[in-house]
């Protein structure tokens, strides 16, 4: 048996004290820090087309949504719907987002760059009953709902004028969002059994491949997004005041399909009472142009998007003179490009962590200017310990000593329930409580963490996950392929990103070009997982129990040799 005091030393607890989330559905608590600021501040304004919402004007805009979808042509929405968005940014995405859950609904969200093969599987899984969706990815929808099998009702976003038709998919089955009455939001709108507990009713389910195989849907619960929240607000208030201005103008560049995207930006915002200013997607012109006419001053990016405003000949300083601290998060920074990159952009770069699995935040970078290399301090409310394997031990690991790299394992409010309809997987990675990260991290004396290695399946593009086991599984449905495993490849000219690198054993006396493969897996999954490389290989060297070593073919790839 440990000592108390070893256990002491193994569990890691946040050094900024504890949260005591408020017992509300998600979106009565967002509504009511809404609802103390200026009404008439724009809470989102689209850089694209000068859309705003006030945030006055959100409650009854989300009133007024809710409205519309209980009143669903062919299909009430309600207690137990699942409304799938799949809609880049846009002011109307929190709109629908809340308006389902003021139902009682759970809200799920897709890439909107999905190809109908993949949005139907997520559809399918997820159970949707309702899809949202802009005018331009209609089409996609509608074929992937047909793929699926599914009879989900589709509706368009009023993200603006030209797409927001009314009925567009000719009457019945369908509904539109768009700017409506003004219906004060709460009574008979927000629908919760009684008593309410926040920490047991799911609220969102955003997609995750987590330590390994498909995507999954994270059940996360409006406990789970309410605690995040307050963890990430409460954190920056006792460590970072100086970051809590009143005139902040974030940027909601990343999606808000995507954890990151969805909490951490969008939602952080609309509590600390800062505008964002929404963006579609990227393209180098109007994101400086949206940071320079916006005055832009917090960023939260991604490394790559970080080394674009360092490096990019087009980055003229004067347009990102706003700039006074940028988030990176969602894949790693090493300590000598988040130092470059500061210098070079002239404002301070701080990591933030974390996983869909966890709301996403797990650490933030406390330290002004930013700690270089380091993901930061757990936030409040949060125990974490490093694993080492261990087979000698009968739960197979032991706590890792101090200094040692282990795996992260995690516990707090942020923490899903589970993975929904997956039991198996949820047993995987939920142990005593504690989410098994996936990553390698090591900590020093002041509780900061710092990432170096990625151990579970997961490849990141751009901090968008891409699940290898999903092309292994679309290679093999090619009649000339035996076996393949992919991996994720460092792109040498963005520190921390990765492409998918296919490995591929071929059919006895079967020809196929890397050029063959590479189009196969084009046509069928959205670009960014899209394969870069691909080598011809006799075997994929796998365990005895038929796992593939990954760690071999990462590590073939580092030499250089990929036979
Ligand atoms: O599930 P997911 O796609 O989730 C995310 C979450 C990004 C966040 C979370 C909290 C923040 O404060 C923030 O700024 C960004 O991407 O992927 C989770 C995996 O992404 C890697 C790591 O492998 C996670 O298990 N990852 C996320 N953040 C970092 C990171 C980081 N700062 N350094 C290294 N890897």
């Amino acid at each position: 048996r440990r000592t108390p005091l070893l256990r002491a030393l193994a569990t890691h607890t946040s050094p900024h004290g504890t949260i005591t989330p408020p017992n509300q559905s998600f979106t009565e608590y967002v509504a009511a820090k809404v609802q103390q600021h200026d009404p008439n501040k724009p809470m989102l304004v689209d850089a694209l087309s000068g859309q705003t919402l006030t945030f006055g004007q959100f409650a009854p805009r989300v009133a007024r949504a809710a409205e519309r979808l209980k009143t669903a042509a062919s299909k009430p929405f309600g207690a137990g719907s699942t409304l799938l968005i799949h809609s880049p940014n846009c002011v109307d995405f929190p709109v629908a987002f809340h308006a389902a859950l003021a139902l009682g609904g759970v809200v799920s969200t897709s890439n909107p760059l999905y190809t109908p093969r993949e949005l139907a599987h997520q559809i399918s899984d997820c159970g949707a009953s309702h899809i949202l969706t802009v005018g331009v990815f209609h089409d996609t929808v509608k074929e992937a709902v047909e793929l699926s099998g599914s009879d989900a009702t589709i509706g368009v976003l009023g993200t603006d004028s030209s797409i927001c038709q009314d009925g567009a998919d000719g009457g019945a089955g369908t509904f539109s969002l768009a700017d409506g009455d003004r219906t004060a939001i709460g009574g008979g709108v927000v629908s919760t059994s009684e008593p309410f507990d926040a920490s047991s009713c799911l609220a969102a389910l955003p997609y995750s491949s987590g330590t390994t195989g498909l995507p999954k849907g994270v059940m996360l619960t409006h406990g789970n997004l309410v605690a995040n929240l307050e963890q990430t607000y409460e954190l920056v208030k006792r460590a970072r005041p100086d970051l809590l201005g009143d005139n902040d103008v974030l940027l909601g560049l990343l999606p808000m399909f995507h954890i990151y995207g969805m909490v951490t930006i969008l939602h952080y915002s609309m509590i600390h009472g800062s505008t964002l200013v929404t963006l579609p997607n990227f393209e180098p012109e109007t994101f400086l142009k949206a940071i320079a006419q916006h005055r832009v001053n917090v960023a939260h990016l991604v490394p790559p998007l970080i080394l674009f405003l360092a490096k990019h000949p087009a980055v003229k300083p004067e347009m990102i003179s706003s700039l006074e601290c940028i988030m990176s998060g969602a894949a790693p920074l090493d300590a000598h490009t988040q130092q470059e990159a500061a210098t070079r952009i002239g404002c301070e770069v701080v990591q933030g962590y974390g996983m869909t699995e966890t709301s996403p935040v797990l650490t933030i970078d406390c330290v002004k200017g930013g700690k270089p290399g380091a993901a930061g301090q757990l936030v409040p409310s949060t125990e974490a310990c490093l694993k080492v394997a261990d087979p000698a031990s009968p739960s197979g690991f032991r706590d890792a000593a101090p200094g040692e790299e282990g795996e992260l394992w995690c516990k707090g409010p942020q923490v899903m329930p589970g993975y929904l309809n997956r039991p198996d997987a949820t047993a995987e990675t939920l142990v005593d409580g504690f989410v098994r990260t996936g990553d390698i991290a090591t900590v020093d004396n002041e509780g900061n963490f710092f990432i170096v290695d990625r151990v579970k399946e997961l490849i990141k593009v751009k901090g968008l996950q891409v699940a290898p086991a999903e092309l292994e599984g679309l290679l093999l449905t090619h009649p000339a392929v035996a076996d393949a495993g992919v991996v994720g490849e460092p792109d040498q000219r963005t520190p921390g990103d990765e492409r998918p690198h296919a490995f591929v054993v071929l059919k006895p006396e079967t020809q196929l070009s890397a050029v063959d493969v590479t189009n196969f897996v084009a046509g069928r999954v959205a670009a960014y997982k899209h394969i870069q490389n691909v080598t011809f290989v006799p075997e994929i060297p796998k365990s005895a129990s038929g796992k593939i070593l990954r760690r071999v073919l990462r590590d073939r790839l580092k030499e250089g040799s990929t036979q």
